[in-house]
């Protein structure tokens, strides 16, 4: 309801919290939920609390309450994408990533954490992963990786940058650490991998090499039917919007 949301919203409001947009999210496409039991258990998930020794579990009501489906060939996971992926998949038209997701919207370009003794949010400096691990934020993305992965089902996405430094599928992160791990065998048909160089970018990782191949590698010994693409054209169109004139983009253009 339009008063359900704006007490909401104003209350993240008052408490100075950038948190307006997933609550109108909630609010606005997922009618059904009950918003403000949802952003309750997010709160109680770390509120309250040492910011060092929130672990994923606490999250496990916000969790249940916030999951809805995700389609079938709908799942695009990544690395080293974060704004692309949010373009391309256009708010669930177009694909699924877990930022797009409801779950995935609480937490999405936000940092937070609460502290010990304290019933109100810590925003400026929260610890991060080097100083502790189970901190809001990480333990956050834990829980909602493993769910995600667990959901996703029939062509599962994955887009990597070819031109980041420390290689496209990064041996350690969310993805190879959570959401490989968690697929669901029999409910995959087939994983179909996107490596993405910068315009202008260079070419460090692609299909068949460097850290892309340790994935494929890891994927076929799970036994997945894999395809690798390399630049794949239609995310390539996109990138090259900005770029009309560049001669990585003749091709597309
Ligand atoms: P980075 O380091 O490229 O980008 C991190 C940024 O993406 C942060 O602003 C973060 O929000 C936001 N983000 C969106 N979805 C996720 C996420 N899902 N996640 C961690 N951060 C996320 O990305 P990472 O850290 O390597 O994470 C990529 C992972 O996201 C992949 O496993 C992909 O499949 C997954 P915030 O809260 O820090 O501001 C899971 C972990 O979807």
């Amino acid at each position: 309801s339009f008063w359900g949301l704006w007490e909401v919203v104003n209350k993240a409001h008052i408490a100075g919290l950038p948190w307006q947009n997933n609550i109108t999210i909630c609010f606005n496409y997922y009618s059904e939920k009950n918003c403000t039991e949802i952003w309750e258990a997010f709160r109680k998930a770390f509120i309250n609390k040492d910011p060092c020794n929130i672990l994923p579990s606490d999250y496990e009501l916000f969790i249940n309450l916030a999951l809805h489906t995700i389609p079938p060939n709908k799942s695009l996971f990544w690395e080293n994408n974060h704004l692309l992926v949010t373009s391309y998949s256009d708010r669930t038209r177009r694909y699924m990533p877990l930022c797009d997701t409801l779950i995935g919207s609480f937490g999405d370009f936000l940092n937070w954490c609460g502290q010990a003794n304290d019933t109100g949010f810590n925003y400026d400096s929260c610890p991060n992963t080097e100083e502790c691990e189970n901190n809001a934020v990480e333990s956050f993305w834990k829980i909602a990786s493993i769910t995600y992965a667990k959901q996703s089902s029939g062509v599962i996405y994955v887009m990597l940058n070819g031109s980041a430094i420390g290689g496209a599928y990064p041996v350690k992160g969310f993805f190879a650490d959570y959401e490989v791990p968690n697929f669901q065998k029999d409910r995959i048909s087939r994983i179909e991998i996107w490596v993405m160089d910068d315009i202008g970018g260079p070419d460090l990782d692609s299909c068949g090499r460097g850290s892309v191949q340790i994935l494929e590698e890891r994927l076929k010994t799970m036994g997945y039917d894999i395809t690798c693409i390399d630049n794949y054209k239609s995310v390539l169109l996109l990138k090259c919007l900005d770029y009309l004139n560049h001669s990585d983009c003749s091709m597309v253009l």
